[in-house]
């Protein structure tokens, strides 16, 4: 508890340009935290060089993620936003933190399945740590709720094992944080291939739609979005494709699936993906053009980062000076 306030925290890796996966299953719930609880939202760098990553485009990205969380509707003065990389602490205990959790446990994980097979060339040890840093990041805080999409509910089960764990051997230190997943936009699927989550690193970027693409851009990729060979617009077993652009249009309309339905009978998918369209690049339009302000005053952003790292650092050391004391390190002799 922070002032009588459980805590959130969550995080965005800057590995691309940040999708509508991102948006309805992470970032837009973020906001909706803000007043119950002390929230802190990271743009986690460190994560994202377990990829091979640009060092420009990764720190374009880094201010644009940050800028992103604001335009999104985070007060910086309600919220710790902050880069993962400006905390040490995150990588500190992220080490301590890799001395409990077993091999089996890192094998098991999907994501690192999945993005090992995608980057046969680099299948380096931090892929397969990841899990690990992303405990270090969420038990730092003491944190209570993890809001994230589902593709990440698989770590934040690992992330409680291994706070379960320390606390067994050490008495209670970490809380145990539990997932929050937003039912409605828990998983966007790709465009291109609908049974695969859509992805910022995706190569074909007609896969997927990025929070900045302009409406035309768009509206061109839902209306190629893939389909099947029926004509009707309805919520069914196999219609992957279908499914997950009903799941998108009730994201941003408030609709029901039935709701859906009603609306597009008698009516063509393609008068179905324009809309779809429509609806998404008009949510996105206030977002984006707030953005572009926040953009750019890069000293503004910078000054947020500072703020937002020393808010995060005060915090972090608290954690991770308990976690030593418990280990047995000795601290730094004073004078
Ligand atoms: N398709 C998605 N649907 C719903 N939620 C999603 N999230 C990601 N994709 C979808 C949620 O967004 C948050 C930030 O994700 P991340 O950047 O930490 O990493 P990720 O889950 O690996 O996202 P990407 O876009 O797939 O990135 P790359 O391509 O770099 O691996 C998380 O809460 C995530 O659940």
């Amino acid at each position: 508890m922070i002032n009588d306030q459980k805590i959130c925290f969550s995080g965005v890796q800057p590995s691309g340009n940040l999708t509508i996966g991102n948006y309805l299953g992470a970032i837009r719930n973020f906001s909706n935290y803000s007043d119950a609880y002390k929230c802190f939202y990271c743009v986690v760098d460190q994560h994202a060089i377990t990829v091979r990553q640009v060092p420009a485009e990764l720190r374009r990205r880094t201010y644009e993620t940050l800028a992103l969380y604001m335009a999104c509707g985070l007060d910086p003065e309600k919220n710790t936003l902050y880069v993962q990389s400006h905390v040490p602490a995150h990588a500190e205990l992220g080490w301590i933190l890799n001395c409990f959790t077993m091999f089996g446990e890192l094998s098991r994980m999907t994501q690192f399945k999945d993005k090992s097979s995608r980057h046969a060339d680099n299948v380096n040890a931090g892929l397969f740590t990841y899990p690990v840093l992303m405990a270090a990041d969420i038990l730092l805080y003491q944190t209570d709720v993890v809001p994230t999409g589902v593709d990440q509910k698989q770590h934040v089960e690992l992330c409680r094992d291994i706070a379960e764990r320390f606390n067994q051997i050490y008495s209670g230190t970490f809380t145990v944080p539990e997932p929050m997943i937003s039912q409605s936009g828990k998983k966007i699927m790709s465009l291109a291939e609908p049974t695969k989550k859509m992805s910022k690193s995706d190569e074909n970027p007609n896969a997927v739609v990025y929070i900045l693409d302009d409406k035309d851009t768009i509206i061109r990729k839902f209306r190629r979005a893939v389909t099947d060979s029926d004509t009707c617009v309805r919520f069914a077993e196999g219609k992957d494709g279908i499914n997950n652009l009903m799941t998108i249009y009730s994201c941003f309309t408030g609709k029901t699936m039935e709701e859906i339905e009603r609306e597009f009978d008698g009516k063509g998918y393609g008068d179905f993906k324009t809309a779809v369209g429509e609806v998404c690049a008009d949510a996105l339009a206030p977002v984006q053009a707030r953005f572009a302000q926040l953009l750019a005053d890069k000293a503004g952003l910078e000054a947020q980062m500072k703020k937002g790292a020393d808010e995060a650092s005060y915090y972090a050391r608290k954690t991770l000076s308990k976690v030593q004391k418990k280990l047995g390190f000795v601290p730094v002799p004073r004078g």
